[in-house]
Protein backbone atom coordinates (compact mmCIF):
# COMPACT_ATOMS: atom_id res chain seq x y z
CA UNK A 1 0.00 0.00 0.00
CA UNK A 2 1.24 3.59 -0.83
CA UNK A 3 1.16 6.45 1.43
CA UNK A 4 2.22 9.86 0.72
CA UNK A 5 1.61 11.54 4.05
CA UNK A 6 2.77 9.01 6.89
CA UNK A 7 5.70 5.95 6.83
CA UNK A 8 4.94 2.97 7.35
CA UNK A 9 6.55 -0.22 8.14
CA UNK A 10 6.77 -3.54 9.34
CA UNK A 11 9.19 -6.02 10.53
CA UNK A 12 10.27 -8.23 13.37
CA UNK A 13 6.63 -8.75 14.66
CA UNK A 14 5.93 -4.59 15.11
CA UNK A 15 4.50 -2.33 12.77
CA UNK A 16 5.10 1.44 12.74
CA UNK A 17 3.25 4.42 11.78
CA UNK A 18 5.49 7.85 11.48
CA UNK A 19 3.10 11.03 10.70
CA UNK A 20 5.11 12.49 8.31
CA UNK A 21 4.08 16.02 7.62
CA UNK A 22 6.88 17.75 9.70
CA UNK A 23 6.87 21.28 8.32
CA UNK A 24 3.41 21.29 9.78
CA UNK A 25 4.33 19.49 12.71
CA UNK A 26 1.90 16.44 11.67
CA UNK A 27 -0.69 18.47 11.11
CA UNK A 28 -3.72 16.46 9.62
CA UNK A 29 -5.03 16.37 6.38
CA UNK A 30 -7.97 14.25 5.27
CA UNK A 31 -5.19 12.30 3.40
CA UNK A 32 -3.17 11.59 6.22
CA UNK A 33 -6.53 10.74 8.29
CA UNK A 34 -7.05 8.25 5.70
CA UNK A 35 -4.05 7.19 5.35
CA UNK A 36 -3.46 6.20 8.55
CA UNK A 37 -6.70 4.75 9.47
CA UNK A 38 -5.46 2.21 6.29
CA UNK A 39 -2.01 1.44 8.10
CA UNK A 40 -4.34 0.78 11.02
CA UNK A 41 -6.15 -1.56 9.26
CA UNK A 42 -3.15 -2.77 7.54
CA UNK A 43 -1.07 -3.93 10.34
CA UNK A 44 -4.75 -5.49 12.06
CA UNK A 45 -4.71 -7.80 9.48
CA UNK A 46 -1.51 -8.82 8.79
CA UNK A 47 -0.88 -11.92 10.91
CA UNK A 48 2.92 -11.67 11.52
CA UNK A 49 2.23 -7.79 13.52
CA UNK A 50 1.50 -8.02 16.94
CA UNK A 51 2.26 -4.89 18.01
CA UNK A 52 1.96 -1.35 16.54
CA UNK A 53 3.94 1.94 17.17
CA UNK A 54 2.51 5.59 16.25
CA UNK A 55 4.79 8.37 16.13
CA UNK A 56 6.03 12.11 14.36
CA UNK A 57 8.55 12.84 12.54
CA UNK A 58 10.45 15.87 13.20
CA UNK A 59 9.77 17.71 16.67
CA UNK A 60 6.31 17.55 17.55
CA UNK A 61 3.97 14.11 17.03
CA UNK A 62 1.07 15.85 15.47
CA UNK A 63 -0.60 19.76 15.84
CA UNK A 64 -4.09 18.32 15.08
CA UNK A 65 -6.30 19.06 12.07
CA UNK A 66 -4.51 21.07 9.42
CA UNK A 67 -5.95 24.70 9.84
CA UNK A 68 -4.85 25.92 6.13
CA UNK A 69 -7.07 22.52 4.12
CA UNK A 70 -9.70 24.27 6.95
CA UNK A 71 -9.33 27.43 5.65
CA UNK A 72 -9.41 26.22 1.97
CA UNK A 73 -12.80 24.38 2.57
CA UNK A 74 -15.82 25.95 0.28
CA UNK A 75 -18.49 27.23 2.59
CA UNK A 76 -20.86 24.15 2.69
CA UNK A 77 -18.38 22.47 4.10
CA UNK A 78 -19.89 19.96 7.46
CA UNK A 79 -17.25 18.91 10.25
CA UNK A 80 -19.46 16.82 11.32
CA UNK A 81 -19.33 14.52 8.18
CA UNK A 82 -15.52 15.51 8.15
CA UNK A 83 -15.50 13.95 11.80
CA UNK A 84 -17.97 11.28 11.23
CA UNK A 85 -15.94 10.50 7.88
CA UNK A 86 -12.12 11.29 8.96
CA UNK A 87 -11.23 11.24 12.65
CA UNK A 88 -14.11 8.84 13.69
CA UNK A 89 -13.39 6.11 11.78
CA UNK A 90 -9.21 6.63 12.51
CA UNK A 91 -9.84 6.55 16.39
CA UNK A 92 -12.58 3.62 15.98
CA UNK A 93 -10.21 1.80 13.92
CA UNK A 94 -6.92 1.93 16.53
CA UNK A 95 -9.72 1.34 19.83
CA UNK A 96 -10.59 -2.14 17.78
CA UNK A 97 -7.35 -3.46 17.17
CA UNK A 98 -6.85 -6.30 19.21
CA UNK A 99 -3.63 -5.82 19.23
CA UNK A 100 -1.39 -3.27 21.27
CA UNK A 101 -0.86 0.38 20.09
CA UNK A 102 2.17 2.29 21.65
CA UNK A 103 2.48 6.08 21.52
CA UNK A 104 5.78 7.19 20.81
CA UNK A 105 5.01 11.22 21.68
CA UNK A 106 8.03 12.11 20.51
CA UNK A 107 6.61 16.08 20.75
CA UNK A 108 4.17 18.37 21.07
CA UNK A 109 0.67 15.91 20.77
CA UNK A 110 -2.37 19.35 19.98
CA UNK A 111 -6.00 19.26 19.15
CA UNK A 112 -6.72 15.71 16.97
CA UNK A 113 -3.00 14.73 17.41
CA UNK A 114 -3.79 14.71 21.66
CA UNK A 115 -7.14 12.38 20.42
CA UNK A 116 -4.59 10.14 18.39
CA UNK A 117 -2.28 9.95 21.30
CA UNK A 118 -5.20 9.24 23.72
CA UNK A 119 -6.67 6.55 21.58
CA UNK A 120 -3.51 4.32 21.91
CA UNK A 121 -2.92 1.99 24.52
CA UNK A 122 0.39 2.71 26.03
CA UNK A 123 2.18 6.30 25.69
CA UNK A 124 5.83 6.64 26.33
CA UNK A 125 6.51 10.30 26.07
CA UNK A 126 9.73 12.22 25.68
CA UNK A 127 10.67 14.72 27.74
CA UNK A 128 10.67 17.36 25.22
CA UNK A 129 6.78 16.63 24.47
CA UNK A 130 3.53 18.35 25.78
CA UNK A 131 0.13 17.85 25.25
CA UNK A 132 -2.48 20.54 24.50
CA UNK A 133 -6.26 21.14 23.96
CA UNK A 134 -6.02 23.55 21.18
CA UNK A 135 -9.29 23.67 20.11
CA UNK A 136 -11.03 26.47 22.49
CA UNK A 137 -8.23 28.59 20.80
CA UNK A 138 -10.37 28.28 17.72
CA UNK A 139 -13.63 28.32 19.53
CA UNK A 140 -14.38 24.59 19.16
CA UNK A 141 -15.04 21.90 21.67
CA UNK A 142 -12.73 19.21 21.91
CA UNK A 143 -13.28 15.72 19.30
CA UNK A 144 -11.63 13.04 18.21
CA UNK A 145 -12.84 10.80 21.29
CA UNK A 146 -10.92 13.05 24.11
CA UNK A 147 -14.23 13.99 25.72
CA UNK A 148 -14.45 9.93 26.70
CA UNK A 149 -10.77 9.49 26.94
CA UNK A 150 -9.31 12.42 28.94
CA UNK A 151 -11.79 12.74 32.12
CA UNK A 152 -11.39 8.68 32.35
CA UNK A 153 -7.41 8.92 32.45
CA UNK A 154 -7.31 11.97 34.84
CA UNK A 155 -10.41 13.29 35.83
CA UNK A 156 -13.30 15.85 34.83
CA UNK A 157 -11.51 19.01 36.58
CA UNK A 158 -8.30 18.55 34.93
CA UNK A 159 -9.43 17.68 31.56
CA UNK A 160 -12.06 20.75 31.84
CA UNK A 161 -9.15 22.53 32.37
CA UNK A 162 -6.91 21.36 29.73
CA UNK A 163 -9.79 21.97 27.61
CA UNK A 164 -10.46 25.66 28.78
CA UNK A 165 -7.02 27.22 29.13
CA UNK A 166 -5.36 25.30 25.91
CA UNK A 167 -2.61 25.31 28.22
CA UNK A 168 0.63 23.11 27.16
CA UNK A 169 0.58 20.10 29.56
CA UNK A 170 4.26 19.57 29.73
CA UNK A 171 5.52 15.16 30.11
CA UNK A 172 5.68 15.00 33.53
CA UNK A 173 2.69 16.58 34.65
CA UNK A 174 1.07 14.09 32.39
CA UNK A 175 2.64 11.10 34.26
CA UNK A 176 1.82 12.56 37.15
CA UNK A 177 -1.80 12.97 35.99
CA UNK A 178 -1.80 9.49 34.67
CA UNK A 179 -2.47 10.69 31.00
CA UNK A 180 0.54 8.51 29.97
CA UNK A 181 2.74 5.38 30.76
CA UNK A 182 6.71 6.54 30.87
CA UNK A 183 8.51 9.42 30.26
CA UNK A 184 12.26 9.65 28.90
CA UNK A 185 14.76 11.53 27.65
CA UNK A 186 14.40 12.52 24.28
CA UNK A 187 17.46 10.75 22.67
CA UNK A 188 15.88 7.45 24.64
CA UNK A 189 12.75 7.78 23.30
CA UNK A 190 12.52 4.92 20.65
CA UNK A 191 15.33 2.64 21.93
CA UNK A 192 12.59 2.25 24.87
CA UNK A 193 9.99 2.20 22.55
CA UNK A 194 11.45 -0.49 20.39
CA UNK A 195 12.46 -2.23 23.92
CA UNK A 196 8.50 -2.06 24.69
CA UNK A 197 7.37 -3.05 21.57
CA UNK A 198 9.87 -6.24 20.83
CA UNK A 199 8.17 -7.23 24.26
CA UNK A 200 4.89 -6.61 23.62
CA UNK A 201 5.10 -8.28 20.18
CA UNK A 202 7.11 -11.20 21.75
CA UNK A 203 4.03 -12.00 24.15
CA UNK A 204 0.63 -13.39 24.11
CA UNK A 205 -0.73 -11.38 21.47
CA UNK A 206 -4.74 -13.11 21.67
CA UNK A 207 -4.99 -12.41 25.54
CA UNK A 208 -3.06 -8.83 25.06
CA UNK A 209 -6.33 -8.30 22.43
CA UNK A 210 -8.68 -9.80 24.41
CA UNK A 211 -7.74 -7.77 27.65
CA UNK A 212 -7.82 -4.54 25.38
CA UNK A 213 -11.79 -5.59 24.52
CA UNK A 214 -12.35 -6.78 27.66
CA UNK A 215 -11.52 -2.99 29.69
CA UNK A 216 -12.65 -0.86 26.90
CA UNK A 217 -16.33 -2.83 27.32
CA UNK A 218 -16.16 -2.60 30.92
CA UNK A 219 -15.92 1.39 30.83
CA UNK A 220 -19.81 0.84 30.07
CA UNK A 221 -20.81 -2.55 31.73
CA UNK A 222 -22.15 -3.24 35.36
CA UNK A 223 -19.76 -5.30 37.08
CA UNK A 224 -22.42 -8.70 36.66
CA UNK A 225 -21.82 -7.97 32.92
CA UNK A 226 -18.00 -7.40 33.40
CA UNK A 227 -17.21 -10.56 35.16
CA UNK A 228 -19.54 -12.68 32.75
CA UNK A 229 -17.88 -11.59 29.64
CA UNK A 230 -14.28 -12.24 31.48
CA UNK A 231 -15.29 -15.62 31.79
CA UNK A 232 -16.50 -15.63 28.20
CA UNK A 233 -12.78 -14.24 26.97
CA UNK A 234 -11.38 -16.37 29.32
CA UNK A 235 -12.73 -19.55 27.69
CA UNK A 236 -11.55 -18.68 24.88
CA UNK A 237 -8.15 -17.82 26.43
CA UNK A 238 -7.87 -20.85 28.13
CA UNK A 239 -7.98 -22.90 24.75
CA UNK A 240 -5.01 -21.28 22.71
CA UNK A 241 -1.64 -22.37 22.23
CA UNK A 242 0.02 -19.68 24.79
CA UNK A 243 -2.06 -20.68 27.67
CA UNK A 244 -0.84 -24.12 27.68
CA UNK A 245 2.81 -23.15 26.15
CA UNK A 246 2.51 -20.50 29.74
CA UNK A 247 1.80 -22.95 32.14
CA UNK A 248 4.22 -25.41 30.64
CA UNK A 249 6.99 -23.46 30.65
CA UNK A 250 6.35 -22.21 33.94
CA UNK A 251 6.52 -25.69 35.42
CA UNK A 252 9.67 -26.20 33.54
CA UNK A 253 10.95 -23.09 34.74
CA UNK A 254 11.90 -21.78 31.39
CA UNK A 255 10.86 -18.65 29.17
CA UNK A 256 7.70 -19.34 27.78
CA UNK A 257 7.65 -19.03 23.93
CA UNK A 258 4.62 -17.68 22.62
CA UNK A 259 3.24 -17.30 18.80
CA UNK A 260 0.12 -15.12 19.37
CA UNK A 261 -2.56 -17.82 19.31
O1 LIG B 1 -12.33 21.49 11.28
C1 LIG B 1 -12.22 20.31 11.61
O2 LIG B 1 -11.83 19.46 10.80
C2 LIG B 1 -12.52 19.89 13.02
C3 LIG B 1 -11.42 19.13 13.61
C4 LIG B 1 -10.63 19.71 14.51
C5 LIG B 1 -9.55 18.95 15.13
C6 LIG B 1 -8.42 19.79 15.64
O3 LIG B 1 -7.34 19.26 15.79
S1 LIG B 1 -8.69 21.44 16.01
C7 LIG B 1 -7.09 21.98 16.58
C8 LIG B 1 -6.14 22.28 15.46
N1 LIG B 1 -4.78 22.54 15.93
C9 LIG B 1 -4.44 23.69 16.45
O4 LIG B 1 -5.21 24.61 16.63
C10 LIG B 1 -2.96 23.84 16.82
C11 LIG B 1 -2.31 24.86 15.92
N2 LIG B 1 -0.86 24.93 16.17
C12 LIG B 1 -0.37 25.54 17.25
O5 LIG B 1 -1.05 26.07 18.11
C13 LIG B 1 1.13 25.57 17.35
O6 LIG B 1 1.66 25.33 16.08
C14 LIG B 1 1.71 24.52 18.34
C15 LIG B 1 1.35 24.94 19.79
C16 LIG B 1 1.20 23.12 18.05
C17 LIG B 1 3.25 24.50 18.21
O7 LIG B 1 3.74 25.83 18.31
P1 LIG B 1 5.24 26.17 17.83
O8 LIG B 1 5.47 27.59 18.19
O9 LIG B 1 6.15 25.15 18.39
O10 LIG B 1 5.26 25.96 16.25
P2 LIG B 1 4.64 26.92 15.13
O11 LIG B 1 5.68 27.92 14.73
O12 LIG B 1 3.31 27.46 15.53
O13 LIG B 1 4.38 25.88 13.92
C18 LIG B 1 5.45 25.46 13.07
C19 LIG B 1 4.89 25.37 11.66
O14 LIG B 1 3.82 24.41 11.63
C20 LIG B 1 4.28 26.69 11.22
O15 LIG B 1 4.46 26.80 9.82
P3 LIG B 1 5.59 27.80 9.21
O16 LIG B 1 5.30 29.16 9.78
O17 LIG B 1 6.91 27.25 9.72
O18 LIG B 1 5.41 27.69 7.74
C21 LIG B 1 2.79 26.49 11.49
O19 LIG B 1 1.96 27.29 10.69
C22 LIG B 1 2.63 25.03 11.14
N3 LIG B 1 1.49 24.45 11.86
C23 LIG B 1 1.40 24.17 13.18
N4 LIG B 1 0.22 23.68 13.46
C24 LIG B 1 -0.47 23.62 12.31
C25 LIG B 1 0.31 24.11 11.29
N5 LIG B 1 -0.09 24.19 10.02
C26 LIG B 1 -1.37 23.77 9.76
N6 LIG B 1 -2.19 23.27 10.73
C27 LIG B 1 -1.79 23.17 12.00
N7 LIG B 1 -2.59 22.64 12.93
Amino acid sequence: MQFENIIYNAHSGIATITLNRPQTLNAFTEQMIDETTRAFKQAGRDKMVRCLVITGNGRAFSSGQDLAEVQARAGQFSIGEHLRKGYHQLIKQMVALEKPIIGAINGIAAGAGCGVALAADIRIVSDKASFMLAFSKIGLVPDSGINWFLPRLIGYARAYEMAITADKIPAATALEWGMVNRVVPHEQLMETVSAWAGSLASGPTLAYGLTKRAMNKGWDTSLDEALEYEAHLQEVCGRSHDNSEGIQAFLEKREARFIGK
